[in-house]
């Protein structure tokens, strides 16, 4: 009875990203029918909006693919270490191709609401045309990086100049040839986009809030005969990303920044300089993400690099970060530090001199006032749970997720996947998981290869739902936050943290523990008939 007529389906996924792609593909190929909707007109999510120029992925192109086909990987040969957005999508195109998944996606469709209908027990799922769908299973798979932030100065609708945000890019190339650009924001958007937009523009201000760490990146072409080799050994290489921290296959030297010389400690961090690489400074020791002093040794050496780039002592100045080393995401960059050595090129200390206000030229601080053509807005995302509140979503008794998570009491999820209240609703790299830590395409095999192994759980047993249990994610919220408390990354004012969208509830977001550490407790959870969840027994006979 369920068909794509009468909108039933078994499974609704939110989001064709990496995520819900595989989604759609491991339950298609188990026979569940499955609908993915999807804001924009194709698939590619992160990927399909950040189109600025500069895009790239921090994890290297030979881990951030998917590893569940062999013949996938097989048939694809990325460019370079760290690929551009472009090809970042091709690959996805290929992807949607080679599994014919886009006949099962409906593009330019929102999601605006999903209730858990407790009489049926199925959700009811609206979207923004009015379409009302009714799926057993409603599965988020909305990505952590998806709801833009877009700061809400005086006067934003008052300049009559272009106005973009690095999460929303035009489809069309933007050219910003002999034009007067301001961007705001220095994360790893801004970071990127910077050294790019500032070889088009005529001239490129940038206005910093908080100086940031960031490494050369060291990209490169890949040579055949790496290639092959990674192929030959991919097995084991997937074991140790999914056995890993972070969902690369490297791992944290066992020692103690405080126990080498610092001549030897020097030598090791030029090393990993050199080297290039998301989490190479990290792991040069054991304690850089623990220890304050061990911490300071590596933030001290990153100052000294950027003191060196860059020529007018001033600027070297304002660049300077002074929070702990890695606990805002680690920035890999392509000669970021050296734009500023450009005459074209001018750096904002925003921290002192606060924009006040948008003006129809360009933009107001307290104490200058500055012209533009085109204005970029490189300042990040409501990031984690900030998609999940784009959309209405009830469960039990009418519960919204945005009141149980957004108003001020501790947010609340089990295993990052499923949260009391809202049964049979999944959530692919949700909250509390190592996901937005991680080579996001670990987390989200691992997320979408659980999920679809509980469905086919709950359909060999008959069972109608399945719901966290209060106890449980209590337990592992507090599990998620001592961890987290261990660490030096609640004391720096981050997006994991929920300190840069204001008003939004303080607490670390996500669960520190590693991939590896958390794929076990997964499992174990499963193994243990998925131990922390309540079940209920179906009295129909579940369709295959
Ligand atoms: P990020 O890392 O959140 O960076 C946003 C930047 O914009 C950062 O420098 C912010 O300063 C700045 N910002 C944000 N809001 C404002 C306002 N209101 N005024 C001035 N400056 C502001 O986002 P990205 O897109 O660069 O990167 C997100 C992730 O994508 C990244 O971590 C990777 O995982 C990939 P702040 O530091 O908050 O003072």
């Amino acid at each position: 009875t369920r068909n794509h007529e009468a909108q039933v389906f078994d499974a609704v996924v939110v989001g064709a990203g990496f995520s819900g792609l595989y989604m759609l593909h491991r339950l298609r190929e188990l026979g569940y029918s499955v609908r993915v909707y999807e804001a924009g007109e194709d698939v590619g999510g992160t990927w399909y909006w950040n189109r600025y120029p500069g895009a790239r992925c921090d994890i290297e192109s030979i881990y951030y693919n998917y590893t569940f086909s062999e013949e996938l990987r097989n048939e694809w040969t990325w460019s370079s270490r760290y690929a551009e957005q472009p090809e970042i999508l091709r690959y996805i195109n290929f992807v949607a191709d080679k599994l014919d998944l886009r006949r099962d996606i409906q593009f330019k469709t929102r999601i605006t609401s999903a209730t858990f209908n407790e009489k049926n027990k199925n959700w009811d799922i609206q979207t923004g045309e009015g379409n009302t769908i009714t799926a057993k299973y409603f599965i988020t798979a909305l990505g952590c990086l998806s709801a833009s932030n877009m700061p809400n100065f005086k006067g934003m609708d008052r300049f009559k100049g272009e106005l973009y945000h690095t999460g929303k890019w035009p489809h069309e190339k933007v050219d910003f040839t002999g034009k007067k650009v301001g961007i705001i924001g220095t994360g790893s958007s801004g970071i990127q986009a910077i050294p790019v937009i500032a070889q088009e523009a005529e001239h490129l201000t940038v206005f910093q809030r908080t100086p940031q760490f960031s490494a050369p990146a060291e990209n490169h072409s890949y040579d055949p005969e790496f290639l092959q080799k990674v192929k030959e050994n991919y097995h084991e290489i997937k074991q140790q990303m999914i056995a890993s921290m972070h969902g690369v296959p490297s791992f944290p030297r066992d020692k103690s920044a405080l126990k080498d010389s610092p001549e030897e400690r020097q030598r090791v961090f030029e090393e990993a300089w050199d080297k290039g690489g998301l989490f190479t400074l990290m792991y040069t020791y054991n304690d850089i993400g623990f220890v304050k002093e061990a911490n300071d040794t590596v933030a001290e050496f990153v100052r000294s690099k950027i003191a060196q780039t860059v020529e007018n002592p001033e600027v070297a100045e304002m660049l300077l970060p002074t929070y702990y080393y890695g606990t805002k995401r680690p920035i890999i960059d392509t000669n970021y530090f050296q734009t500023y050595n450009r005459k074209n090129v001018t750096l904002v200390d925003i921290k002192s001199d606060p924009i006040d206000e948008l003006t129809s030229k360009g933009l107001r601080t307290k104490e200058s006032e500055y012209e533009f053509d085109a204005l970029v807005f490189a300042t990040g995302f409501d990031a984690i749970t900030g998609p999940f509140f784009k959309m209405d979503i009830r469960g039990k008794d009418g519960i919204s997720l945005k009141e149980k998570w957004a108003e001020g009491a501790d947010l609340k999820t089990y295993l990052g996947i499923a949260t009391a209240g809202f049964p049979n609703m999944f959530m692919i790299t949700g909250p509390q998981s190592p996901s937005v830590l991680s080579n996001m395409l670990v987390s989200i095999e691992q997320h979408v290869e659980w999920i679809a192994d509980c469905i086919e759980y709950l359909r060999e047993n008959n069972l109608e739902t399945i719901e966290a249990i209060p106890e449980a994610e209590v337990a592992w919220s507090q599990q998620c936050k001592i961890i987290a408390e261990m660490s030096l990354a609640t004391k720096t004012d981050s997006w994991y943290m929920g300190a840069n969208i204001e008003g939004k509830p303080r607490g670390f977001m996500a669960f520190l523990g590693g991939v590896g550490l958390y794929r076990q407790i997964c499992d174990d959870v499963a193994a243990k008939e998925y131990e922390g969840f309540s079940v209920t027994t179906s009295s129909k006979i579940v369709p295959k």
